[in-house]
């Protein structure tokens, strides 16, 4: 079976880095106790133990090595074909009470869960070896940083945490020896890469994270969705901070005036992306610089908010990624980078849909089958992946590694929505910005398993990220927004928007510093702009569309609010809200009713 090999045999050096916490060596022996493994492995996030788990990876054919020429220092993983993307049917949040849950997670009794799991696990690694990864999610420096460590027994589990997070000693160093110190502890076993024993749980009263029967990033990089996100945004209710499922990123003007914004988009949406953004030439001057791609945790200072990425790496969707869409990621992925389900050529390269040239004459698709352009299954999965350093990429902002983060002054909310959607506009205040988060909805991809191309309701793209009840969450957005005396300013924005022939009416991508232009011109507070009854709108004079290639006819539509479609989204809301039976605070409540207000007068 792919992902599992056999134990392995380290030399002196390598593995023996034990630290010297007696909290974690404890949690350590008792998951060695259950799990049996032959050996454990004490990961120390050095080059020389990178260069050895590459070494053995690729003799036990969880790695394949690509053309050196062409992607320098590069591998290729390919999954189980049942084990592709997020499988939140499996996702878990064991609080314990369902209500702490809410309605909008699995929930499973806690004692319940670890007995179940713990008889999933009861010799799960005979014969394995047990690597013991330490990490921190955050700059090293900053009080938001958080301390994990991530037990497992797949190898491309530490290649990709070592890639993804600040592994080794940092994170030893930075939990220090006191016994009761906050750190989270999470348990990754491949198990039989069985969909029907794959479950991902989350104890956030214990900072406690089990995950079995996956080899999918998203479900054993325990760092990201499950710490980042779902444990991570329990933390950040308690203490009083907000994790998000955001991107990050600079935009300097010509003059020098730098802002940052954090924008929160469903999975495979184009977050990476428009991290990443290239504005078009007629911006001459403007930079658009990366914190993050995927992850903000965001705290109070001086009045605002001030953003960090947890992450050290970026793990994006490959296919459609292209010198056209995103030279930057392009430039980030030709070295030092691991895929996984992608293509591989016969000379050693990697390929996907949407990569520039002519597809290869012959390749080996995702699953290690020969695969030609007649072919009818895709050559790369539509979920593949890369996992690349954040160091490699060419825009990243200089200040990805300052402790108390960037100061943002304006968050976006946006879906994939083909009608209702403008392209753009501006939330009146923080709790109507809170309200168009709450009910922000997206067309379903293929970064989850299930059907794709389905409009759900995924408040503050958070649906299978919030590790408690979404009407706490929701309040406690608006207590955040109570305790800032200069909040950023809220925007919705949809790339997404089909005109009457089924074509999308934005071209997207580097074209999106259009909008992202006008935002700040709002925070600027030099942008024009009309009330409408969804908040304040562009009129396509506002918008800087110089050497555009899109029609006047088509901005205006893209711009327009249609009366029957908002009453459509309307009691979509209403639908959404009453789905979650009585768990909205008033103030979203009052906003609905203010929004429908508005459409009658
Ligand atoms: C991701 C996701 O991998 O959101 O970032 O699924
Ligand atoms: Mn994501």
């Amino acid at each position: 079976m792919r992902n599992i090999a056999p134990a392995i045999s380290p030399p002196a050096g390598i593995g023996d880095r034990k630290p010297a916490n007696q909290a974690v060596l404890d949690w350590v022996q008792d998951v060695a106790k259950l799990t049996q493994p032959t050996n454990i492995f004490w990961c120390d996030g050095s080059d020389r133990e990178n260069a050895f788990l590459i070494e053995q990876s690729l003799q036990q054919n969880v790695l394949i090595k690509l053309n050196e020429k062409k992607v320098p220092r590069s591998y290729l993983h390919r999954s189980n074909p049942n084990d592709v993307a997020r499988v939140e049917q499996f996702t878990f949040i064991c609080t314990p009470t369902k209500e702490e849950a809410g309605p909008t997670n699995n929930w499973s009794e806690p004692a319940e869960m670890y007995l179940k799991l713990q008889t999933m696990l009861k010799g799960a690694m005979r014969g394995r070896t047990m690597f013991v990864i330490p990490y921190i999610m955050g700059p090293a420096d900053s009080l938001l940083t958080k301390v994990g460590f991530e037990i497992t027994d797949s190898k491309y589990v530490v290649l990709s945490m070592r890639i993804m997070t600040r592994m080794g000693d940092v994170a030893i160093k930075r939990l220090g020896d006191d016994a009761n110190a906050e750190w989270n502890r999470g348990v990754h076993s491949l198990l039989d890469v069985d969909p029907t024993r794959r479950f991902i749980c989350h104890f956030p009263q214990d900072n406690a994270i089990i995950s079995v029967g996956s080899g999918y990033g998203g479900n054993v990089l325990l760092s990201k969705k499950c710490l980042a996100l779902r444990i991570g945004s329990y933390l950040a209710r308690k203490q009083g901070w907000l994790a998000e499922h955001m991107l990050i990123l600079g935009v300097e003007s010509p003059e020098g005036k730098k802002h940052y914004v954090a924008a929160a988009f469903p999975s495979a949406c184009g977050k990476t992306n428009f991290a990443m953004l290239i504005p078009p030439k007629h911006f001459a001057g403007w930079k658009v610089t990366t914190v993050g791609d995927d992850i903000a945790w965001m705290q109070i200072r001086d009045g605002r908010l001030s953003a960090v990425n947890p992450e050290n790496g970026y793990f994006g969707v490959v296919p459609g990624t292209s010198y056209k869409s995103n030279p930057n990621a392009m430039k980030s992925i030709e070295h030092d980078t691991l895929y996984t389900n992608v293509a591989l050529t016969d000379d050693g390269d990697v390929w996907w849909e949407g990569k520039d040239g002519a597809p290869p004459a012959h390749a080996i698709d995702w699953r290690g089958n020969d695969w030609t352009p007649d072919s009818k299954e895709k050559a790369a999965h539509p979920n593949s992946r890369f996992a690349t350093p954040m160091g490699n990429n060419p825009v990243l902002d200089p200040d990805v590694e300052k402790g108390e983060g960037v100061p943002i002054s304006a968050i976006i909310f946006g879906g994939r929505r083909s009608d209702t959607m403008p392209l753009v506009f501006q939330a009146f205040d923080w709790n109507h910005g809170v309200y168009l988060g709450a009910t922000m909805a997206s067309e379903t991809t293929a970064a989850a398993t299930g059907a794709v191309g389905q409009v759900r309701r995924d408040p503050m793209a958070m649906l299978p990220f919030c590790g408690y009840n979404i009407g706490d969450y929701f309040r406690h957005w608006i207590e955040i927004g109570k305790r800032l005396t200069n909040p950023p300013l809220i925007f919705n924005v949809n790339w997404f928007r089909k005109g009457g022939d089924g074509k999308f009416l934005w071209p997207g991508f580097g074209d999106n510093m259009r909008v992202l232009k006008w935002i700040i011109d709002r925070c600027e507070k030099s942008g024009g702009a009309v009330e409408s009854p969804i908040g304040w709108l562009p009129s396509p004079h506002d918008l800087d569309l110089a050497d555009l290639d899109v029609e006047h006819k088509c901005v205006v539509e893209l711009l327009g609010i249609d009366h029957e479609e908002w009453q459509k989204e309307l009691a979509g809301h209403q639908n959404f809200f009453e789905s979650l039976g009585g768990v909205v605070p008033k103030e979203l409540l009052k906003q609905r009713e203010q929004l429908a207000a508005r459409f009658k007068q």
